[in-house]
């Protein structure tokens, strides 16, 4: 399988991460992609080619405008700010009982606007390496549209949390959803978006919602449980067009691969019976039993099982990375969902 990968995301490198009521390094550090690479190369799994440049086009498909003005510039002009030493972490959002529909001047209410949770910090790198992050998953679309098989864009900032306004759980572009935009725009009339990342992606489930040319299935930590908390409850199954194209499968702490490979099993029945013509798989390998913010406990050799089933439902793949944070054993895991996607696809 071909992997696509950027040295760009290195330029998202930020010092802290809101966790815990401290602040910490961040989970979802630049190591994440070397460690992944370097499995690639030593698995042989395939060709590596840089990513090409699709412009803002197919990002502004999915992403508000002026969201995407404030990514490119808040560092600016937060920086200037006399006191504001550090990165980008709002500090106040439009919640309830507050006037959404003003958009404040000063960066800080901009931010909080705009945010959906505070652990993720904006640097000077941010917008460059999410923006190569979008190109690297349309460059992986490419080749599949071309007529490969499958193609893993290595994306890193992930993508999935990120709404058409609003960022965070490390995430600021969709690159799911601009992938699978794509795969439309190109003359598809069905996508699906499957979506095994240990949390709920309620950034592409919200994208998607009210439509009824994308599918998405989403097996993660329960809403009740785990971030991002206000989406990702079975009850949510889309509406108007869009009414049974969403499929959630919250499971509970101490979910093991049995438990989470039924509902996963589910979703792509889901997916096929849906009648996709593509496939998007946000490839989150959180669900990891070590990973350090996460409650399931799948193994190693869980990977290679399910990316065997992901190859039977016999559809053009992009696959794009998201979560995972059990650094020493990202690679093999994401690794192992590919070449068991390579084993079982004909
Ligand atoms: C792409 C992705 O995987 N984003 C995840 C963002 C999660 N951010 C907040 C995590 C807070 C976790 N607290 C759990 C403590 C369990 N020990
Ligand atoms: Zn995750």
């Amino acid at each position: 399988m071909l992997t696509v990968h950027s040295e760009d995301h290195q330029q998202h490198d930020s010092k802290y991460e809101l966790y815990g009521g401290i602040m910490v390094p961040p989970h979802e550090m630049p190591r994440r992609v070397d460690m992944v690479l370097n499995r690639v190369k030593s698995e042989n799994l395939g060709d590596i080619v840089g990513p090409d440049d699709f412009g803002m086009g197919p990002i502004e498909r999915i992403h508000d405008a002026a969201f995407l003005t404030f990514l490119q510039t808040v560092w600016d002009e937060w920086r200037t700010i006399e006191g504001y030493e550090g990165e980008v972490i709002p500090t106040i959002w439009p919640s309830r009982r507050l006037n959404a529909t003003r958009m404040p001047d000063f960066p800080e209410g901009k931010a909080g606007y705009y945010a959906l949770s505070a652990e993720t910090s904006i640097n000077a790198g941010t917008w460059k390496a999410a923006y190569t992050s979008a190109q690297v998953a349309l460059t992986a679309q490419k080749a599949v549209a071309d007529g490969a098989r499958a193609a893993f864009g290595l994306c890193r900032p992930p993508g999935h949390h990120a709404a058409a306004d609003m960022y965070g759980g490390y995430c600021f572009l969709n690159n799911a959803a601009i992938t699978a935009q794509a795969f439309i725009d190109q003359g598809a009339s069905k996508v699906a978006v499957l979506d095994p990342d240990f949390h709920h992606g309620n950034g592409t489930q919200s994208i998607f919602y009210e439509r009824g040319d994308v599918f998405f299935a989403s097996v993660h930590g329960d809403p009740n449980d785990a971030f991002p908390h206000f989406l990702g409850w079975a009850d949510e199954t889309g509406v108007g067009e869009g009414a049974g194209c969403n499929a959630n499968y919250p499971l509970p702490p101490g979910a093991g691969f049995e438990e989470w490979f039924a509902a996963f099993e589910d979703g792509c029945r889901k997916i096929t019976e849906f009648g996709a013509e593509a496939l998007v798989v946000s490839l989150g390998v959180d669900t990891y039993k070590d990973d350090p913010i996460s409650f399931f406990k799948l193994d190693s050799p869980d990977y290679v099982t399910y990316g065997k089933r992901i190859a039977e439902m016999g559809l053009p793949t992009v696959f794009v990375m998201e979560g995972g944070y059990a650094v020493e054993e990202i690679g093999v895991n994401a690794v192992n969902v590919l070449s068991g996607f390579d084993a079982a696809a004909v």
